[in-house]
């Protein structure tokens, strides 16, 4: 376990869990902080296969430290924003998938980290919000980016221009959460869920995190071409072709309704 100012890092069975420890400020994102997200997730060991992101005490992320704000020019508030850039795509361009153990407030930059990552368990305390709009800011932590592919661009004018809060259940149909568990069950599901990612082939988790995002941005027949590429490197992996030879001679799993 190490544990660095407001973060913490424990390894489980090559599950990485790194959790905010600021929960006397609802694990506000201090520049201290961000700098730690940053550096934890560029020096994972090579033996982690996927990680959990969580948060302690009863709320995920209140986003930006807003004690931090006062002071910046406009100069320091761009560094500020190219900061956050890096640190969080140090997540989503990071070495493993990461999934997110989301509880109450996933606000702000919260949200932003939570939007960074692979995938997002909520349990049914969680609700959602863009405060920037009402504090007389904007987002700055790639949250313009990545949130209008989950819910769309329309919702995320809404709630920066209304303060609209969701709850965890609108907050799952809208797009937010791909799972949504009882209370005080998101770090477990995650968990559970980080394990099954950590036993795929580490090529398919490569591609999901880099091809896929990227071919969904390309024009179509751009698009098809990069999946033929990335599907001829992935599937001629030695891995790859000890599982196609596992199922056909009945020694791996069929798919099942559960
Ligand atoms: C904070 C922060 C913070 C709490 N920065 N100190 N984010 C927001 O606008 C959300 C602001 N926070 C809240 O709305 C509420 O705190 C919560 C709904 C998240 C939680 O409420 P509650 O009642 O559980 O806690 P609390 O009593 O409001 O807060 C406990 C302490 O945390 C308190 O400090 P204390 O010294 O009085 O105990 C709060 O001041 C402190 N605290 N949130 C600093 N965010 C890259 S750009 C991103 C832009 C943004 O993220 S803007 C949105 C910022």
């Amino acid at each position: 376990m190490t544990t660095t100012t407001d973060l913490q890092l424990e390894l489980r069975d090559e599950i990485a869990i790194v959790r905010l420890t600021r929960a006397a400020k609802r694990n506000a994102l201090s520049d201290s902080l961000i700098l730690a997200l940053r550096d934890t997730f560029q020096t994972l060991s090579s033996n982690v296969r996927a990680a959990v992101l969580d948060g302690d005490g009863p709320h995920f992320c209140a986003g930006l430290d807003l004690s931090e704000l006062q002071e910046r020019d406009a100069g320091q508030g761009l560094q500020h924003s190219r900061l956050w850039h890096a640190a969080l795509d140090a997540i989503q361009s990071g070495p493993v998938p990461v999934v997110a153990a989301l509880h109450g407030a996933v606000v702000g930059g919260g949200l932003e980290l939570a939007s960074a990552c692979h995938i997002r368990v909520a349990d049914s305390t969680t609700f959602y919000a863009l405060p920037e709009g009402s504090r007389g800011i904007f987002v700055g932590g790639g949250g313009s980016v990545r949130i209008p592919k989950l819910i769309g661009t329309a919702r995320m004018m809404d709630m920066m221009m209304t303060g609209r809060v969701y709850d965890a259940q609108a907050g799952e149909r809208a797009g937010f959460a791909q799972y949504l568990v009882d209370e005080g069950q998101s770090f477990d599901k995650a968990f559970e869920l980080a394990k099954k990612v950590a036993g795929n082939a580490p090529l398919t988790n490569y591609a999901l995190m880099h091809a896929l995002p990227r071919i969904s941005e390309q024009p179509a027949d751009h698009g098809f071409f990069t999946e033929a590429l990335i599907a001829g490197i992935v599937q001629s992996a030695p891995e790859a072709k000890e599982r196609v030879r596992a199922f056909l001679e009945g020694r791996a799993n069929k798919v099942s309704k559960e």
